[in-house]
């Protein structure tokens, strides 16, 4: 145990000598030297110009001048944390990677969640996939899990991921809209390009506004090879799989907390860690023999299909737990450098194109982003084992190579730094046997573009389908060009018609006839409905007035706190709320300060010293929270609220007498996430 616990902590030690506490001490220049003025310039006189020599003002405004990097092509956005993986048993029957040998081993990880297509900038809530990408710092080097949060991608080759990108981003011309996949060029992309019908699907669903990134699955998406210490693979699929279950928020919602909080997800995150509610994930993975490469009826290699998990289930092999907030966002999540070429032995590639494409753009992309070939050597990128080899010099080198060899093959240091055998930890490619033309086709065998889709709707619940109904139709209907319209409703006929039927309608275009793919199956885990449900860290706001009454307040949100249920007091003032004998409770916002779209559940507490301004605002929060199909729950004048509102009780809208049974009905409302068997008018 105490071996784990050093690894556990290896990446912590390594940061710590790089950082600075600037708190209590003199302001210097860079060269160390103090400086007795930060405000004013040196001048030639006190009305006068500023002087050359002034190498203070120059060193501080040339640093200045220099602070951006240029953003990440995809995935600017992103928030990161700290944590470890821990084994859950050993995994050497397949895999011989050394962090993955012992059940109860641990490794320090880095995670870095990010939207793809907006802006460093932009907002957190858009409709968008989210990148999760993990470094695990191993004892054989840096392996880098860099996935997504849907099991699929546009596109099958890289070599069309700038064409995708292209399509998605921002539309050239005018650089509208930000952040957002419902214009034109990326619809006209999606009905040219009928390999990316599966992702969409998943684009217009749920999976496209996470309610948390503690709450999302991540997917490595490619099928990947694991190798054992005989020699022998096996390929394999890698899943995250939140222990919070997995929930979204509703596109209207979505929509107003962009602008009403645009970091709402990565203050979610950074929030839960600060307060000791560590986000956790499993690991799971699909494992298929390599015998059965051509066992199913698509392509395993092919990026665009899941392996459903009916056929091929999935095996828990680890959890991962984010137990750090960082200490300085420019020096961690910004200058990470993440790579799926970043692997260890046991872990090896397929021939899937996509993965292919990709092992080129990650470096490349680092070398302009960083601005050097040295980017490893980032504190955050460094490997916490150690690393020897012949290369040297580049912009900001900060490695000191002792000696004058740095060649191989050399005698002058008897050949070192020497390769290492497999047995002795060094990497071998898989001897896999390839043979073929040189040509630029792709196989048969990943033409099969709708049968998935199919799948994915099959297996959504009513509410699930209506959202993705509805997606489509906000998306496609932003859309200019008709005959664009047009074209993408035909091609999602392919899939299913009623969902084809229902867009062409909101769009106005013609209905197609009907020719979906024959698909009868579903799959269970696909939908959200399959994952954990939990009142755990979930956000509450109260609604309080002066004259609340005392008792069942105070015992209502000690329930809430016994559940793990985070709430915030809300009134029309700051300060405190009084009840009517005279407990004092801090009021955490006021209606500005905050929103009902911010909250996962409104609880109406009451008070008796209320106006018409406080009414209406509180009817507006609980309408709003009803309409997003929130757990709702009545107390006291709280109740005078509801009816106000004109809300009924039931489907989540809770109204027990006597504060624990109304403590036990609201958690159990909070749970459930949303309430889609309300009616909304
Ligand atoms: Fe990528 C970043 C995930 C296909 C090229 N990608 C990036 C990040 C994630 C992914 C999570 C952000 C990493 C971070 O937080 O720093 N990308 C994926 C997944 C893909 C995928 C799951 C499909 C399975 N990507 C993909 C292709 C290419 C790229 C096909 C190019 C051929 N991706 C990049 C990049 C980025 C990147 C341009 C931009 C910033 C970076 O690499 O470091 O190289």
């Amino acid at each position: 145990m105490g071996d784990e616990r050093k690894n556990e902590n290896k990446k912590q030690e390594q940061l710590e000598p790089f950082k600075v506490d600037d708190a209590k001490k003199h302001l210097t220049t860079n060269q160390g030297l103090k400086v007795t003025n930060d405000e004013l310039s040196l001048t030639a006189g006190e009305r006068g110009p500023t002087l050359m020599e002034d190498f203070h003002f120059r060193e501080k405004m040339t640093h200045f001048d220099h602070e951006r990097i240029p953003e990440r092509v995809v995935h600017a956005r992103g928030f990161a944390a700290h944590g470890h993986f821990e084994t859950y048993e050993s995994m050497k029957d397949i895999t011989k990677a050394g962090f993955l040998q012992k059940a109860g081993q641990k490794t320090p990880v880095f995670v870095r969640f990010s939207t793809v297509v907006g802006f460093r900038g932009s907002a957190d809530t858009v409709r968008d996939v989210r990148g999760f990408a993990t470094k695990f710092y191993t004892e054989e080097g840096n392996y880098d899990l860099v996935a997504n949060n849907m099991p699929v991608f546009f596109i099958q080759d890289g070599i069309k991921f700038p064409d995708v990108i292209h399509a998605l981003k921002p539309e050239p011309n005018n650089e509208i809209p930000q952040a957002s996949s419902a214009h034109d060029t990326f619809w006209d992309f999606v009905a040219n390009n009928q390999e990316s019908a599966h992702q969409v699907m998943w684009l217009m669903s749920d999976r496209a506004i996470p309610r948390s990134f503690r709450m999302m699955q991540g997917f490595g998406i490619h099928t990947f090879r694991f190798v054992n210490d005989q020699g022998k693979t096996h390929f394999v699929k890698f899943h995250w799989i939140p222990k919070l279950g997995v929930h979204s928020l509703v596109w209207d919602e979505a929509q107003k907390i962009a602008g009403k909080n645009p970091d709402f997800n990565r203050q979610d995150l950074y929030d839960a860690i600060e307060n000791g509610d560590f986000p956790e994930y499993e690991l799971g993975v699909q494992v298929i023999e390599e015998k059965d490469e051509f066992a199913f009826d698509f392509d395993i290699l092919d990026p665009t299909k899941i392996w459903p998990e009916e056929d091929v289930p999935i095996q828990v092999i680890g959890k991962m737990t984010l137990n750090k907030n960082v200490d300085n966002f420019f020096a961690e999540t910004e200058q990470v450098a993440f790579h799926p070429g970043h692997v260890v032995p046991g872990i090896d590639f397929t021939n899937d194109p996509l993965l292919q494409g990709r092992l080129f753009s990650y470096t490349d992309t680092q070398l302009i982003r960083l601005g050097g070939p040295n980017f490893h050597e980032i504190p955050i990128n460094r490997p916490v084992c150690p690393f020897f080899n012949n290369q040297r010099d580049g912009y900001h080198r900060q490695t000191i190579n002792k000696g004058k060899v740095a060649y191989h093959n050399n005698s002058l240091i008897a050949n070192t730094p020497m390769p290492a055998t497999e047995q002795q930890g060094g990497f071998a490619h898989y001897q896999e046997k390839v043979e073929g033309r040189v040509i630029r086709s792709r196989s048969e065998s990943f033409n099969d573009h709708f049968t998935q889709p199919k799948l994915f709707w099959n297996s959504m619940t009513p509410p699930e389908q209506q959202h993705i109904k509805d997606a489509f139709s906000f998306e496609v209907g932003k859309v200019k060009d008709r005959n664009v319209r047009q074209q993408v409703v035909d091609m999602f006929a392919n899939i299913e018609h009623e969902l084809a039927a229902y867009i062409a309608e909101k769009v106005g275009v013609t209905v197609p006839n009907k020719h979906a793919v024959d698909n009868q199956k579903s799959s269970q885990a696909l939908s959200q409905t399959h994952f954990a449900f939990s009142p755990a860290t979930r956000k509450v706001g109260v609604i309080l007035a002066n004259g609340f009454s005392d008792q069942e307040i105070v015992e209502i949100l000690d329930q809430l706190t016994a559940s793990n249920i985070q709430y915030e007091i809300i009134s029309d003032h700051q300060g405190k709320v009084t009840g009517e004998n005279g407990t004092d409770l801090m009021v955490n916002h006021t209606f500005t300060t905050t929103n009902a779209v911010l909250y996962d559940a409104i609880y109406a507490g009451g008070g008796k010293e209320t106006n018409q301004a406080f009414d209406r605002s509180t009817t507006e929060y609980l309408e709003e929270a009803f309409r997003h199909y929130k757990a709702l729950g009545a107390t006291q004048e709280g109740k005078e609220w509801l009816k106000a509102s004109n809300i009924q009780v039931g489907a989540g809208v809770i109204e027990e007498k006597g504060a624990k049974q109304f403590a036990a009905r609201f958690i159990e409302a909070v749970a459930a996430h949303r309430h889609w068997d309300r009616v909304i008018n």
